[in-house]
C-alpha cells in the first residue's frame, strides 16, 4: 500500500469543518531530531534524515518536479539504519549516530509534535501541533499501487475543497522551523529550488 498525503494550513474554522463526523483514533507525541551534513547536502537534495522516537527514517523525493509542482507530498522512505547509511553514502558499520557525528553531520531541527489522528472514511486526518506554535493538518489516503496515486490526489483535493480548506502553499514543519530559527539555511533551500 502507498500512503498519498497532503498538508494544509488551518485557518479559522477549518479544523471544525475538517473533523465534522470524524472519529478520533489516538494522540501521540513525536520527538523528531533532523540531521544534515555540514554542507547541507541532504536537505539541498530534498532528502530528510530524522530520528523519530528512537528510530531512524530517511525521506527521499519520489519525483524530480520543481517546487511549483508540489501538488502532493510524496517521498520514498527508508527505516533500516544500514540502508539509510548506504543511501546517504556514509562509510562504516554499526549504529548510525556515531557514524553521522564522525562524518560531520549535525542537528538542523529538533521538533516536538503532538499529533491527533482521526478517521473520516476513506481519509485519515492528522492534526499536528508543534511546540514552537505551528499547526498543520494532513489528509491521507491509502492506495494499492502507484497507478491509483493521481486519483487519490484528486480525491484528497476534492475533499479539502468540500471542507473549504485553502490549497495555499504549505510549509512543512521542518521548513517552518528553519524559516524561524535558521533563515540562512532556508535561503539556501530556496536557491536550490527545494522550497
Ligand atoms: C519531506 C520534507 C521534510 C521531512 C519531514 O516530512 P514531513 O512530511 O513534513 O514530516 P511529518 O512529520 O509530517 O512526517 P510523517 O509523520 O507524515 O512521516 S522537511 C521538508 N520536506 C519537504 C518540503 C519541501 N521541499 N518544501 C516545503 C515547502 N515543505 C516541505
Amino acid at each position: 500500500m502507498i500512503e498519498v498525503e497532503k498538508k494544509f494550513r488551518l485557518l479559522s474554522g477549518d479544523e471544525d469543518r475538517l473533523l465534522q463526523g470524524a472519529v478520533f483514533i489516538k494522540e501521540i507525541e513525536l520527538r523528531d531530531t533532523y540531521y544534515d551534513a555540514a554542507d547541507r547536502s541532504l536537505s539541498l537534495h530534498d532528502t530528510w534524515l530524522r530520528e523519530r522516537n528512537g528510530g531512524w527514517e530517511l525521506k527521499m523525493p519520489l519525483n524530480t518536479a520543481g517546487s511549483d509542482q508540489r501538488v502532493i507530498d510524496q517521498y520514498r522512505e527508508l527505516d533500516d539504519e544500514q540502508a539509510i547509511a548506504t543511501a546517504i553514502g556514509l562509510p562504516g558499520t554499526g549504529p548510525l549516530l556515531p557514524r553521522l557525528t564522525t562524518a560531520g553531520y549535525s542537528v538542523i531541527a529538533p521538533l516536538v509534535t503532538i499529533r491527533r489522528k482521526y478517521r473520516r472514511d476513506p481519509f485519515v486526518i492528522d492534526i499536528d501541533r508543534l511546540d514552537f506554535g505551528y499547526e498543520l493538518a494532513e489528509i491521507e489516503l491509502l492506495v494499492a499501487d502507484e497507478s491509483h496515486m493521481e486519483e487519490a490526489t484528486k480525491k484528497i483535493l476534492h475533499f479539502a475543497e468540500t471542507c473549504q480548506l485553502k490549497t495555499i502553499p504549505v510549509r512543512g514543519k521542518v521548513i517552518e522551523y528553519l524559516a524561524r530559527f535558521s533563515p540562512t539555511h532556508l535561503d539556501q533551500l530556496r536557491a536550490a529550488g527545494v522550497v
